[in-house]
């Protein structure tokens, strides 16, 4: 559990160091490197250099490297300030995919399991004032007991009798980017300091709104809130730790218009001299959901958008600032209000950007691959077991804990396809979104299913309904004529069943920019268009349908097979972010005159 969820800020009383730039890096090819004392010892200069943050896979021009399972090691020099003296010293890892361990000058600092959260390790007894030695190691594998899930298995090697190699299974559709893939900070906090900041808005009487805080700090301090609007005039003070603040006619936070209001937060000492202070942004948005409609303000919100990935050229599922914000342009330009950020936590920098930019997010955990989409159970002690759980629980709470006071976040998604018809899943799920629940009352919670309305055995779990469908493409393929009735049996069905709001989380047909026909073809760019086409005139005319997530907004990196060329091809967008034809037809559709 990170002790300090808190993204990272600098004032005058708080200091960052930016650790981001070229690193040293090696591969660890026979898992020796520790033995070999690389956790304590300088790499030597003849060691690669790799950015971060970056995925490390595709930067080398070396197909061994790209398909690594195992570790790789970074390492860097650190200086801490002389200045430093009496303060807390974090370093903070945004994400390291998807197991860390840290080492300074040799010694283990702490370790990490999970690729999508942020992480904080203390520097606690090091001086200020000396230059050191950072190590990292990474290891990419996956087993069922991880987020993702996924198996490790091996296959003999060739032209080489006896041995073998290591193979990662995984049972999702993107490529196992690894390494250092969000930024890196050491971080000086005052020794006694905020370390983490609840907000909730909630509707109050007549046209006021109330603003429920909590702060805790690592020990006791006299605490001072000032509550600001959007220009940044106070609007109120208090004194208590934790209340509720009534706000009168506060600008709301909508879909398309992210007014943020702020929250600082300051601690005193006894003679009444500020020591530390943080200030959280947020929005005053509520969320309502009924047997037909998600409501929004008090308004029927209908999610027009995608699934994304964190995925690019060259730099893989790093963050990287130039594709996130062209990325925000195009979901401007083509009137997408809402994205999934399937299948994992993305970037803090992301999700900061949807709250300023209005973007409605549905914030998902990395519960994806547990499904072999045949009659293998998966939810058994086998494979996704009590330790899995265990896991989910953690993630859940890192990533609730990570990201609840977004305005954008209006909902959870706890998973992706999971074999929800396992009898052991419904009791798995009622752990993980009871958990949910408890940490956070104020959003609705969805699992997104591929099995069908009758097989499920968490749908009464949930609160919106939310399902991938490729009816015509991995279903009745090709069977174009039948699209509308197919989907529409379906969508129906499981409202009958649930009587909750429905959406189509994922639909799509893998698409290669510039095949073109004037025949019903597979692959080329009528073909997208005409699909999603037969989709939406089936979400018009059912009135429970709240909302349609095209898959994908961009071609994205899978591991190789048959079915795959070169990638997943659903993008809307290539991988460059270049148009396929369908984005005119959704362009239309999503911006209505
Ligand atoms: C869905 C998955 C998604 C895949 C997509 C596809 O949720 O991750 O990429 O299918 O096959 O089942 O394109």
């Amino acid at each position: 559990m990170n002790e300090h969820p808190l993204y990272p800020q600098e004032n005058e009383y708080r200091d960052i160091r930016d650790l981001n730039g070229l690193w040293r890096f090696q591969v660890d090819w026979d898992g020796t490197g520790e033995d070999s004392g690389w956790h304590a010892g300088k790499f030597p200069s003849s060691a690669a250099e790799v950015p971060v943050p970056a995925s490390y896979n595709d930067l080398f021009a070396d197909t061994n490297i790209r398909d690594h399972v195992g570790y790789v090691w970074y390492q860097r020099e650190l200086i801490i300030p002389s200045g430093w003296k009496d303060r807390k010293i974090l370093l903070r890892f945004d994400a390291v995919a998807h197991h860390a361990d840290i080492w300074l000058d040799g010694k283990l600092l702490g370790r990490n399991k999970g690729g999508f959260l942020p992480f904080t390790v203390d520097l606690g007894d090091v001086a200020p004032g000396g230059r050191h030695l950072l190590t990292v190691r990474a290891d990419n594998r996956l087993d069922w007991t991880c987020l993702p899930g996924g198996e490790l298995t091996s296959r003999p090697a060739g032209g080489c009798a006896g041995s073998s190699i290591p193979v990662q299974e995984t049972h999702f559709d993107f490529f196992n980017y690894s390494g250092i893939h969000r930024p890196v900070r050491l971080i000086a906090l005052p020794a006694v300091h905020i370390t983490d900041v609840s907000i909730r808005t909630a509707p109050g009487t007549g046209k006021a709104w109330n603003v429920s805080y909590d702060v805790s700090t690592s020990s006791a301090a006299e605490v001072e809130i000032l509550l600001m609007n959007p220009e940044g005039d106070v609007l109120h003070r208090a004194a208590a730790r934790s209340g509720t603040i009534p706000v009168e006619n506060p600008v709301l936070w909508e879909p398309g218009r992210g007014v943020l209001y702020t929250l600082e937060v300051r601690l005193r000492d006894s003679g009444g001299k500020v020591f530390d202070s943080y200030r959280e942004e947020f929005g005053f948005r509520s969320i309502k959901v009924t047997a037909t409609t998600f409501e929004i303000n008090g308004r029927p919100f209908y999610f027009r958008g995608f699934g994304k990935h964190e995925d690019a050229d060259i730099r893989g599922r790093c963050l990287d600032l130039a594709t996130m914000v062209h990325d925000f342009a195009l979901l401007k330009w083509i009137g997408a209000n809402s994205i999934r950020t399937s299948h994992y936590p993305y970037s803090e920098e992301f999700m900061r950007m949807a709250d300023r930019q209005g973007l409605v997010v549905i914030d998902e955990v990395p519960a994806v691959g547990f499904n072999m989409w045949n009659d293998v159970p998966v939810f058994c002690d086998e494979r996704a077991n009590s330790k899995t759980l265990e896991h989910h629980l953690d993630v859940t709470r890192g990533l609730i804990r990570r990201d609840k006071n977004h305005p954008c976040v209006v909902m959870w998604s706890l998973g992706n396809e999971p074999a929800s018809q396992n009898e052991a899943a419904e009791p798995y799920f009622q752990s993980v979104i009871g958990e949910a629940r408890r940490l956070d009352a104020s959003r609705p919670i969805t699992v997104v299913e591929d099995r069908w309305p009758d097989q499920t055995r968490i749908g009464h779990l949930v609160d919106v309904i939310c399902v991938n469908r490729y009816f015509g493409w991995y279903h009745h393929t090709g069977e174009m004529d039948r699209i509308e009735e197919l989907l529409e049996a379906d969508l129906r069905a499981w409202h009958t069943r649930f009587a909750k709001p429905v959406m189509v989380a994922e639909y799509g047909a893998d698409t290669i920019h510039g095949f073109h026909s004037v025949m019903s073809q597979f692959f080329t760019e009528e073909f997208q268009a005409s699909f999603l086409e037969q989709y939406h005139r089936v979400y018009d005319r059912l009135p429970f349908m709240v909302g349609e997530h095209v898959w994908n907004f961009a071609d994205f990196a899978t591991k190789q097979g048959t079915k795959r060329v070169w990638g997943n091809r659903k993008g809307i967008f290539t991988r460059q972010r270049h148009p396929k034809s369908a984005a005119q037809i959704l362009k239309q559709r999503w911006i209505r005159p």
